[in-house]
């Protein structure tokens, strides 16, 4: 029989009541950023819904229309940047937006003190094959001061300057994982109540793994470095699982321990994954999981981003794992 304690303790803490208990580990505007933490999970179950519904309505399949990466724009992949622009440009606490879908930021000239970067559908190629997708997001505080208009300054910041971050994954059960710079919690969406619900209080991802994640049908283009490492994770029996879906590779390796890779390709010479709206969001949580993330060289949320769709490459997950992982790297 399983006790009330625990019950009460995996039923009873819901993400409001999560983020109004924690707000005070804020520095900033406590609740502005709780306010903002409030409208992505309202959107994220706005997009639940609809990623639910692929298959029944006409919502799956690309539409046409490509974006700033070359990458097929899905339909989902739209309709996901609508629920979330719409809802984090209500509040009135965002003052900009960059996003995976539209080319430029989006100035709402408001005087909100927070600018959100979001890839609103990570994974999207695979909604059609109802493997897992996600989302990605990171906040970040606005430099320059309220009535003047957002410059280059308040979008191209350092990862090392997020104030909070996360990711929603649409998979066997809908989870949210977020961070504000005080350690990583997750919850899960209950549908029937329509309400997050923590499940996973403080996340430590494990030091050391045996999961390696990377696309090893590109392995011709890989450095030597990168060989030589899948060469090691070969000769010490580690397993590779490789979902293709960024959130859902993270999500299983921060579990359960391991490294993703998404190294420099020849069709991706800079790597395929974008610094400002993928890399940096996860590279904050990882760190605050007690994981680590690189591009070989540098630490992730030391980069200075110089375009707002800058591509890297994006070592990420156990300490041991992407230490290892750096030193043949660079040895080779
Ligand atoms: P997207 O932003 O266009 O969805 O692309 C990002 C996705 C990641 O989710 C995933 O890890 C990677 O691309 C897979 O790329 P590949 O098919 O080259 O292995
Ligand atoms: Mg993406």
């Amino acid at each position: 029989m399983i006790e009330a304690s625990r019950i009460a303790h995996s039923i009873g803490i819901t993400l409001d009541r999560f983020i109004k208990n924690n707000q005070d580990q804020f520095q900033f505007a406590s609740g502005e950023l709780s306010q903002i933490l409030r409208d992505i999970a309202l959107a994220s179950k706005v997009v639940n819904r609809e990623v639910n519904k692929a298959g029944l309505i006409d919502i799956m399949g690309p539409i046409g229309t490509s974006n700033m990466g070359g990458e097929s724009q899905q339909k989902l992949d739209i309709l996901a940047n609508i629920r979330f622009t719409r809802a984090l440009t209500k509040g009135g606490e965002v003052c900009a937006l960059i996003s995976e879908e539209t080319e430029s930021y989006v100035d709402l000239n408001n005087e909100g003190k927070y600018v959100i970067a979001i890839d609103p559908l990570d994974g999207s190629s695979n909604i059609d094959v109802n493997v897992s997708i996600g989302t990605i997001f990171s906040v970040y505080r606005r430099k320059t001061p309220v009535g003047m208009a957002i410059t280059e300054r308040d979008i191209l910041q350092k990862g090392s300057d997020q104030v909070a971050s996360g990711y929603i994954l649409y998979g066997s059960s809908t989870l949210l994982v977020y961070t504000t710079g005080h350690g990583v919690n997750g919850f899960t969406y209950e549908s029937t109540l329509g309400e997050y619900f923590l499940s996973h209080p403080n996340m430590e991802i494990p030091e050391d793994g045996k999961m390696y994640s990377i696309n090893e049908g590109l392995s011709n283009s890989f450095s030597e470095g990168v060989k030589q490492y899948l060469n090691y994770c070969k000769t010490n029996n580690y397993s590779a699982r490789y979902i293709g879906s960024l959130v859902a590779d993270f999500h299983r390796n921060l579990l359960k321990g391991g490294i993703y890779i998404y190294p420099a390709t020849t069709q991706h010479v800079h790597g395929k994954l974008r610094l400002t709206y993928e890399c940096n969001a996860l590279a904050f949580l990882i760190e605050q999981a007690g994981g680590k993330a690189t591009d070989g060289l540098t630490r992730i949320l030391d980069i200075e981003p110089k375009d707002l769709h800058q591509r890297t490459p994006f070592l990420v997950g156990s300490m041991k794992m992407v230490e290892k992982a750096e030193q043949l790297l660079n040895t080779t």
